[in-house]
């Protein structure tokens, strides 16, 4: 994607620009390096959307100012798509400049859905003559960029790209180096996504490494929401202890009633309860006929 450079050189900012740089007493660094990186990943199931947070740092001693920028990233479109950028920093909201003013002009944001290839752009109002200023130990934000969830199991694979990023374009020489830059490889579950509907998230069922597209994954009839929470046998096992019976026939609390029927039941399958005590203890009922006998009534 061709990117829009447009080389703004007004004489007037200039000016106001260097006295005010004087004025500070911390005219724009010389060369410096910095390091970028993602962070906050974060999947929002009712949005169905994705978020990373973009971060700047000086990597060396000395404090440096951003002027003008772009940074080119890349994404898996299997993944995800369709992103936005909101800047937070280091665009027109930033107001340090003399006079209330701003020294960026808005942050622009331009991405190719079909490649996966996009980048953040902002250029500057006037030279920039030490305002803000990234310090080497705290990242500093630069803006928020949200995508919609293509397909929460694939990869995100978000890259900077590394050749085409430049800080310090146009009139604010020297160009930064670029240092360390963090990729972010997630995929981009939410935390409630629970796709074969056992009772166990999606992310829960990584951990465990059951399947997230099966609900009873070792096939024993009970669930691998029950086994983990319930029963607490094994869910990658049709017999977890080995004495010859499937998980679901096994009574683990040993009241009479199999892991299947107490959790039929309602009951607790590790606890002798009174539920299951009653369950278990309740006597049948049985239809008996009763002889009709017929009154007797006076005679007179
Ligand atoms: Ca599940
Ligand atoms: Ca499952
Ligand atoms: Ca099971
Ligand atoms: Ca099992």
């Amino acid at each position: 994607m061709p990117l829009l450079f447009m080389r703004q050189s007004h004489i007037f900012f200039a000016c106001i620009a260097f006295l005010y740089g004087a004025w500070l007493g911390t005219p724009i660094a010389a060369q410096s390096v910095y390091d970028l990186q993602w962070i906050m990943p974060q999947a929002d199931c009712m949005e169905n959307q994705f978020c990373a947070t973009l971060q700047i740092k000086s990597a060396n001693d000395d404090a440096m100012a951003l002027g003008a920028y772009t940074i080119f990233i890349h994404y898996n479109t299997a993944s995800i798509n369709s992103p936005t950028y909101t800047a937070v920093h280091f665009s027109d909201n930033e107001t340090c400049s003399p006079f209330g003013t701003s020294p960026y002009a808005t942050a622009i944001f331009g991405a190719d859905i079909l490649t996966g290839e996009g980048n953040i752009t902002a250029l500057m109002n006037f030279p920039n003559m030490g305002c803000p200023l990234i310090n080497t130990t705290e990242w500093t934000t630069m803006g928020v960029l949200c995508f919609d969830i293509i397909n929460p199991h694939i990869d995100t694979n978000l890259l900077f790209d590394t050749d085409l990023t430049l800080v310090n374009l146009n009139s604010n020489l020297p160009q930064h180096i670029g240092g360390s830059f963090s990729n972010l490889s997630f995929l981009p579950l939410c935390e409630t996504l629970d796709t074969d509907a056992d009772g166990l998230t999606d992310i829960d069922e990584i951990n465990l490494s059951t399947n997230y597209n099966v609900p009873d994954t070792d096939g024993d009839g009970l669930s691998d929401g029950i086994e983990s929470d319930q029963t607490f046998t094994n869910p990658l096992a049709m017999d977890s202890n080995g004495n010859g019976n499937m998980d679901n026939l096994d009574d683990n609390d040993t009241d009479g009633l199999n892991n299947i029927d107490e959790i039929n039941y309602n009951t607790n399958p590790i606890t002798l309860t009174p539920t299951a005590i009653r369950y278990r203890t309740a006597p049948k009922l049985i239809w008996v006929s009763i002889p009709i006998i017929p009154l007797l009534m006076p005679t007179t």
